[in-house]
């Protein structure tokens, strides 16, 4: 009998698919696409397959939608959440928040203790009137406009933003009132565009060329940092305790494990890691769901069917939100298409062969392409089309477990996933209920990428039925 020494697992042997005309030491920076490049991700794994590669000044970027990898790859015990380019850089504002918390630190472990109990479906009882409330200043908002266009993926921004201020932190940015967005709205947008653009970029091209741009950044930061402390102080103030939203169990509750509560400056992390993870990622689905529910009448009126049914009193109550089935898999369609978070990173935790073939060092990473992966074959029929009975219950449990990510995977996966559901449905249900929509004719669905995908230029008309 002889023993063969396993081979040394070398990133160097690893030979993946990648653009044709790979230059000296650029690579394949001419195929780099900045503005849309989880679509760009998308046309590549197309192009090229379920894992490949392109080269960036000798940064390799892996692109991985085939769901037999994803097997290995979204298993917490062999590779872990990593925190990409775009990611790393909210780092600059959110710190050590729970989205862009290393693995390693112990405020990642300390917070999500401490909030997940927000998340739960008690907590989510607890915010349904105010979310309703929140809706109600949508419907109101649309009933002003009746018969005119509507921005629509600009309102549902609003609406999600007044439910994460407001469910969150008690904080009202009276986005339906304000004929200009809050400063701190602005302030954060900016930020935000401002981090998207710079993530390729170096310092020294940020301090010269883009001078006056780093220093509105600047400002932004820290108009946006004294807002939250601002509100951090008026609920120690007012008395912390009665509120029970996420601020109340940062300021009182200590991690049952350590019996450590968070720090000031985490608090703060944490609150604008809410303020963004919560809200642009779900307006982006709302305004999604009512661009195919305006081109697809059929469907629309099969949701309006079971909102009659259920929805019997005034108000539409908080178990009866769970109840809509229907609509909840038009919001699973509509994160399949689009899933407004539109990929994730993992990093290898040991040297390991990916899929029997693909060298991967400890630590070396990969992106998941999800618009690709939300598209494989496997989903079987033509994967373009919105189908929400692709997500019946039978369907669910006869296709591949790694075909549908769009909250990520793990520990690290998304926190926020019942809210999401919760105000989505809510949002959804109330719109059909309350308004016919009619399409654009001559509108055909662009993608906008600022990190999350919206509809870009998508405009409704509505009416009160
Ligand atoms: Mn959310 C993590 C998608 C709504 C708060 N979210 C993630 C991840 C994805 C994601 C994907 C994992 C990212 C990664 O692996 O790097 N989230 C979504 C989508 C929606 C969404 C598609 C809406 C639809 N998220 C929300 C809402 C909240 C929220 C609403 C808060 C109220 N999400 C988070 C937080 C994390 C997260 C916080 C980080 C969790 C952690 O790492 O512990």
């Amino acid at each position: 009998m002889t023993t063969t020494a396993p081979r040394p697992i070398r990133a160097r042997d690893r030979v993946l698919p990648h653009p044709p005309y790979r230059l000296p030491v650029l690579g394949d920076v001419w195929d780099l696409h900045v503005t849309d490049s989880s679509q760009w991700g998308m046309r590549g794994a197309q192009r090229y397959g379920g894992i490949y590669e392109r080269e960036i000044l000798g940064a390799r970027i892996t692109y991985v939608s085939d769901p037999e990898l994803l097997r290995e790859i979204n298993d917490d015990a062999l590779w872990s959440k990593f925190l990409g380019v775009p990611i790393r850089d909210l780092r600059s504002v959110a710190g050590d928040g729970l989205f862009t918390a290393h693995n390693s630190e112990p405020n990642w472990a300390r917070a999500h203790a401490i909030l997940a109990p927000s998340f739960t479906a008690p907590a989510m009882r607890g915010y349904h009137a105010t979310m309703r409330r929140c809706v109600g200043e949508l419907v109101e908002h649309w009933t002003a406009r009746a018969g005119e266009w509507v921005d629509v993926p600009g309102d549902t921004n609003k609406v999600a933003l007044e439910v994460i201020g407001r469910t969150g932190f008690g904080f009202d940015f009276e986005s339906f009132t304000r004929t200009e967005a809050h400063p701190v709205v602005s302030a954060m947008l900016r930020a935000l565009t401002y981090i998207n653009r710079s993530a390729y970029s170096h310092p020294l091209v940020e301090r010269t060329a883009f001078r006056r741009q780093r220093a509105q950044h600047l400002a932004d930061v820290a108009l946006v940092n004294g807002t939250i402390d601002e509100v951090i102080a008026a609920r120690r103030a007012a008395g912390a305790g009665g509120y029970g939203d996420l601020l109340d169990r940062m300021l009182t509750v200590a991690d049952p494990e350590t019996g450590e509560t968070l720090d000031e400056k985490n608090i703060r992390n944490q609150i604008l890691t809410f303020l963004a993870a919560g809200h642009e990622t779900s307006a982006g689905v709302m305004a999604f769901a009512l661009h195919y529910l305006a081109v697809h009448p059929d469907i629309a009126a099969r949701a309006r069917s079971e909102i009659a049914e259920v929805w019997t009193g005034d108000e539409l109550d908080f178990e009866q939100v769970a109840k809509l089935r229907y609509v909840r898999r038009i919001v699973d369609e509509s994160l399949r298409l689009w899933p407004t978070a539109p990929g994730y990173f993992r990093k290898a935790k040991a040297d390991t062969l990916l899929g029997g073939r693909y060298p991967f060092e400890r630590n070396e990473w990969v992106f998941i392409v999800l618009l690709q992966l939300h598209r494989d074959p496997l989903w079987g029929g033509d994967p373009e089309s919105f189908d929400p009975d692709r997500f019946l219950p039978e369907r669910v449990r006869a296709r591949h477990p790694e075909l549908y990510r769009p909250f990520g995977v793990g520990m690290r996966a998304c926190i926020g996933r019942q809210f999401a559901y919760h105000e989505i449905v809510l949002v959804l249900a109330t719109v059909l209920r309350e308004f016919d929509l009619t399409a654009d004719p001559d509108y055909a669905l662009r993608v906008r990428e600022t990190i999350t995908l919206k509809p870009e230029g998508l405009r409704l008309k509505l009416s009160r039925r």
